[in-house]
């Protein structure tokens, strides 16, 4: 077992620098995490490091990893651990221009530290809750995983546990306009009596946008979604600042999610940061959001796609770092 210290300072540099006062110049980073953005006021830390002694005689302890590398500072900055980023990078550089190749060692690593599930429920009966924070687009993916799978074969009904008339009459158009079998349920007596009364392998709940700093409301949603053999899922959009996104999952953590849904990945320059989020969360992830359109604008969590993601991140980061070098 590795020994490792942990440092906080405001930059990788500076922490750095600490560790290798303490630990030697041959210190090896085990991890960066960034804690979060820096206000120009404020001196709080923003970089954690870990780092342990070098140990020269035992093979297994990486090289420290070069923290100038415009890739790993690109990495790390959308939120992936240095353990990750270090591999990603390294099967970048290894595979970079054999397409094929280079997406079968990108989904290897991948697949050692992010867990996808699939979302179908083969074999089973599935009930799926989408929680999360207002207007990230629970609504908008219930529907699209609804008939998606309604058109693959399972049936699939949408249950609305909002409460709030406008926002179940337009679920409720919704289901309409795509033939798929709808519920209300203000509360969860209702939501239990919809579940008994039909057997659908599938059903979508979709529950109200709830504010993750608002205990309250969160304690609501967690008395109604008690009851029954649900399946939590946060649903996050990607893009935001990436330490308020976990700070906000963590707010949710009486509902118990077991599942992680990443939305809007479209409307952002740094998709990548679902790799960061999915890491770190560490929950099945079911589904990735691409757009506002019913059923089409999404992609299963599959490793393969992941793998896509983490190349188009690579590249674009290359590419910033040649342009870069020319200026
Ligand atoms: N660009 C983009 N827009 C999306 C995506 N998913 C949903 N939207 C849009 O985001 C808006 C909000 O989506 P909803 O599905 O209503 O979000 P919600 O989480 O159900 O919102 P509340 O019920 O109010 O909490 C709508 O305009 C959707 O069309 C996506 O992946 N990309
Ligand atoms: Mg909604």
């Amino acid at each position: 077992m590795l020994e490792t210290r942990t440092y906080r300072a405001e930059s990788i540099q500076a922490a750095l620098l600490l560790a290798k006062a303490e630990l030697g110049p041959d210190a090896v980073i085990v991890d960066v995490r960034h804690l979060g953005p820096r206000r120009p006021t404020d001196s709080d830390p923003v970089v954690e490091l870990v780092a342990a002694p070098a140990r020269p005689a035992v093979p297994t302890v990486a090289a420290a990893p070069n923290l100038a590398d415009p890739l790993l500072l690109g990495l790390t900055a959308l939120g992936l651990s240095m353990r990750l980023a270090e591999a990603l990078v390294r099967s970048y550089r290894q595979y970079r221009g054999r397409k094929e190749q280079l997406r079968q060692a990108l989904a290897g690593r991948i697949a050692e530290s992010i867990s996808v599930a699939p979302w179908l429920p083969v074999g089973g009966r599935l009930v799926l809750a989408l929680v999360g924070p207002t207007g990230v687009g629970k609504t908008t993916t219930a529907f699209k995983l609804a008939a998606t799978a309604q058109a693959d074969g399972f049936p699939a009904r949408v249950v609305s546990l909002a409460g709030d008339e406008a926002h179940d009459a337009r679920a409720e158009l919704l289901a309409r306009e795509l033939a798929l079998p709808f519920a209300r349920a203000a509360n969860a007596v209702e939501l239990e009596r919809a579940l008994r009364s039909a057997a659908h392998p599938f059903v979508l709940i979709d529950t109200v946008g709830t504010n993750p700093y608002d205990p309250r409301a969160i304690a609501a949603l967690e008395g109604a979604l008690a009851t029954t053999p649900i399946v939590v899922c946060l649903t996050l959009p990607v893009g935001g600042d990436f330490e308020e996104t976990l700070e906000a999952a963590r707010r949710y953590a009486p509902l118990r999610p077991r599942a992680l849904i990443l939305t809007k990945l479209d409307e952002t320059r740094r998709p990548g940061m679902a790799l960061g989020i999915a890491e770190r969360l560490a929950r099945p992830l079911l589904a990735l959001t691409t757009g506002p359109a019913i059923p089409q604008d999404f992609v299963g969590a599959s490793t393969p796609a992941l793998a896509e993601l983490a190349a188009w991140t690579l590249e674009r980061l290359e590419q910033r770092a040649a342009r870069h070098r020319r200026s």
